[in-house]
């Protein structure tokens, strides 16, 4: 039962932003309700839709009379208004560290490969040649940064958190996309941990999806 107050999700089964969010909202265990979109073709860019996000992408949250796109901003705020499991360290030296992980992924590797950008910058070239290149250049600065004291069982320490939310869905998207993830060893063990997490088994995309669909970016 929702209250006037519950959180609305705007989600999408085919958004990697997306699952950030909902891992990141079942890690701390927010109660929300759900609007789930097909964004393969737009559909869900409707009036209403991008009256609430002019960049007309998910996730969105409508939380506290707010109404917040773009999933790091999201997981901030969730992180700064709730209790819970924390996503980000207290500390500042090591936040720093956890939002350095977390943009590796969500500002330098998922822009550049997302399908919309893939195709236009592939100048009419192989679109999986430009995403295997990016790719690649994500999980190799990723791999190289989680080879620190501070990694443990998880990205930051022995639970998960923001970067964990941010490496499951891209790593995933790698392997969708042909990439064996034993090449990034470290990558590969956490994922491996992380799908097993219930803050991840429990938002994969799979468990999410309408059962007649189409993946996504
Ligand atoms: N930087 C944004 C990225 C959001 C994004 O690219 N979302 C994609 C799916 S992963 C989307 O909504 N695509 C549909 C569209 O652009 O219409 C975030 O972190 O939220």
């Amino acid at each position: 039962m929702c209250s006037a107050s519950t959180p609305i999700f705007h989600d999408s089964w085919q958004s990697s932003a997306a699952w950030r969010v909902r891992a990141g909202l079942r890690l701390k265990g927010i109660d929300h309700a759900t609007r789930m979109h097909e964004i393969i073709g737009k559909p869900h860019r409707t009036p209403a839709f991008m009256a609430l996000n002019p960049q007309g992408t998910v996730p969105v949250l409508e939380i506290d009379g707010l109404v917040i796109p773009q999933s790091l901003a999201i997981l901030e705020y969730i992180e700064e208004t709730r209790d819970g499991p924390r996503l980000l360290p207290k500390d500042a030296a090591t936040r720093a560290r956890v939002r350095m992980l977390s943009f590796i992924i969500a500002m330098e590797t998922h822009v550049v490969t997302n399908m919309d950008v893939a195709r236009d910058a592939s100048g009419g070239g192989e679109v999986s040649e430009w995403v295997h290149r990016y790719l690649r250049r994500g999980l190799d600065a990723f791999e190289a940064q989680i080879d620190h004291p501070d990694t443990g069982d998880f990205c930051h320490g022995d639970t998960p958190g923001m970067a964990d939310c941010c490496l499951v869905p891209q790593a995933c998207n790698a392997v969708r996309a042909g990439i064996e993830l034993a090449e990034w060893p470290r990558i590969a063990a956490i994922q491996e941990r992380c799908l097993t997490h219930p803050g991840f088994s429990e938002t994969h995309p799979d468990r999410v999806a309408p059962a007649e669909t189409s993946k996504g970016n």
